[in-house]
């Protein structure tokens, strides 16, 4: 090989070292490299020997989706977000030749975690649109490695989606278990915010601030949902392989419903059991394993949870078989509870026991009883909280008939309201108030915020009480 006659020159006690690993690469068979696009993972090796290992890697720069109706210029390893499943064994020595589509418009590399030596072979594979590098390593150490581009800007490549996982088995190779399956978390960053539909291009001011609008599982929103989650049977064995391309966040990996059996923290020899989240960071992996003991849908989130239920941190994993009661006995009963005859809870207030002998009193201290007892839910200037709780700000609904906004007060109020077209369905408590604190508080409502005024009076409110 040209490149090792090179390094001949160079120095002796490279030479040494170049001569052994020749003469040991003599002696050993070659053989290629099985890739797999996620969430697949290539077969054990079950080899008892090292050997020469030909991969073959290619980047291209392509449109894909996101998300539902977003589209994004994707840069990847093999044509998957992550990069192709590579699986080696420890002590082999690999020949990798990476290339480079001719349709890129950059150049690319590869930093593999699990290379000893510069760059983790970045600048040995730095490689034009339209080339092959090739350069070779030996995979010393057992255990789950990143790979990813480390052209410059290194974070936008990345970013892109230039990333995946390269596991070297140890010697020994791992426990067989029944399936194995390739997850790799990574956050994105679009000039438009969360499900802004359209081509959507890299924003770099926003993942300077790692401030992401999708984080997700195998590089797309939905990519390992529904029709595409992944499958297990009851009574089976699974094994994670979970990494995390970053390039900024850190992931709270679990699994809804499930408690890890063995987890190979950050990827190496090191096993924890009995594991409910493991921390994956950027730029490195775990393996997590256990069984499946009832069937259902299994939901994988990065437990920062908003992550998950806001920006595409979610996969799923539906296991299919016979239900095992003693386990998991699914819901077993619904019943009613009433703990003070009611569904509706009162809250204790701030007594405020004072008369007010005119409507601007009453606006005044009313708007103390509010602050003391409805702000919280309300919100300070009676706008309300989408899908939460409805604005008292211009409320057709207490404009149309004051009086209940008095019985939401005494009563509570649950079930649909419509307020201003918006139908909220929740639970207001009741209030344990005075007659004239209710009055106050509706008067000061009505008198705030552009509503158009008005006024109830404390035996209005005793009236309405019977
Ligand atoms: C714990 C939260 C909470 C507090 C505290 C609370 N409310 Fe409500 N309120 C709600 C919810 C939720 C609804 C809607 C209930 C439903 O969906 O059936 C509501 C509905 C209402 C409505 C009718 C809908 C509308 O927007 O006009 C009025 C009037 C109202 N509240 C006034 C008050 C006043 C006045 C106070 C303080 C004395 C208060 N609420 C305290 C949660 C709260
Ligand atoms: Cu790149």
């Amino acid at each position: 090989m040209r490149v090792r006659q090179i390094t001949h020159i160079i120095g002796l006690l490279f030479v040494i070292g170049v001569i052994s690993g020749n003469a040991q690469a003599n002696n050993l068979k070659t053989e290629k490299a099985i890739l797999t696009a996620p969430p697949m993972v290539p077969p054990p090796l079950n080899r008892d020997h090292s050997a020469k290992v030909v991969i073959k890697l290619e980047t291209k720069e392509q449109i894909g989706a996101l998300a539902d109706g977003v589209d994004y210029v994707f840069w990847s390893f093999g044509d998957t977000v992550p990069g192709s499943f590579i699986r080696v064994r420890e002590g082999d020595e690999i020949e990798f030749h990476l290339s480079n589509h001719p349709s890129s418009k950059m150049p690319h590399n590869i930093d593999l975690h699990a290379v000893t030596g510069p760059g983790g072979g970045a600048e040995s594979s730095f490689t034009a649109p339209g080339h092959t590098s090739t350069f070779s390593f030996k995979a010393l150490n057992p255990g789950l490695y990143i790979y990813h581009c480390a052209t410059a800007p290194v974070g936008m490549h990345i970013a892109n989606g230039m990333y995946g996982l390269i596991l070297v088995e140890p010697e020994e190779g791992l426990p067989p278990v029944d399936r194995e399956y390739y997850v790799v978390q990574g956050d994105f960053y679009t000039k438009g915010e969360f499900g802004e539909a359209g081509l959507q291009p890299f924003d770099m001011a926003k993942a300077i601030d790692e401030d992401a609008d999708y984080v997700v599982f195998n590089g797309s929103v939905g990519s390992t949902t529904n029709e595409n989650a992944l499958t297990a049977k009851v009574g089976e064995t699974v094994r994670l392989y979970v990494g995390n391309g970053g390039p900024n966040l850190v992931s709270s990996f679990h699994v809804i419903g499930e408690i890890f059996d063995t987890v190979y923290v950050e990827g190496g020899d090191l096993k924890n059991h009995n594991v409910q989240t493991t921390l994956i960071p950027a730029g490195g992996a775990a393996i997590v394993e256990f069984k499946v003991e009832v069937p259902g849908t299994f939901i994988l989130v990065d437990h920062s949870i908003f992550r998950a239920f806001n920006k595409g941190a979610l996969a799923m994993l539906k296991v299919e078989g016979a239900e095992a009661e003693a386990i998991f006995s699914g819901k077993q009963a619904d019943s009613v509870y009433l703990p003070e005859g009611s569904a509706i809870q009162s809250l204790e207030n701030n007594h405020m026991a004072v008369t007010a002998k005119t409507k601007a009193e009453q606006i005044r201290f009313g708007q103390r009883v509010y602050e003391a007892n409805c702000m919280a839910c309300h919100q300070s200037n009676g706008q309300g909280i989408p899908s939460a709780f409805p604005p008292l700000a211009k409320s057709d609904y207490l404009i149309a008939n004051p009086m209940l906004g008095v019985d939401a007060i005494i009563h509570g109020l649950s079930g649909p309201v419509k307020v201003n077209d918006v139908t909220y369905n929740s639970v207001m408590p009741a209030m344990s108030l005075n007659d004239q604190d209710i009055a106050n508080v509706i008067t000061f409502v009505l008198n705030s915020w552009d509503n158009p005024g008005g006024q109830v009076t404390a035996n209005e409110v005793a009236k309405r009480r019977k």
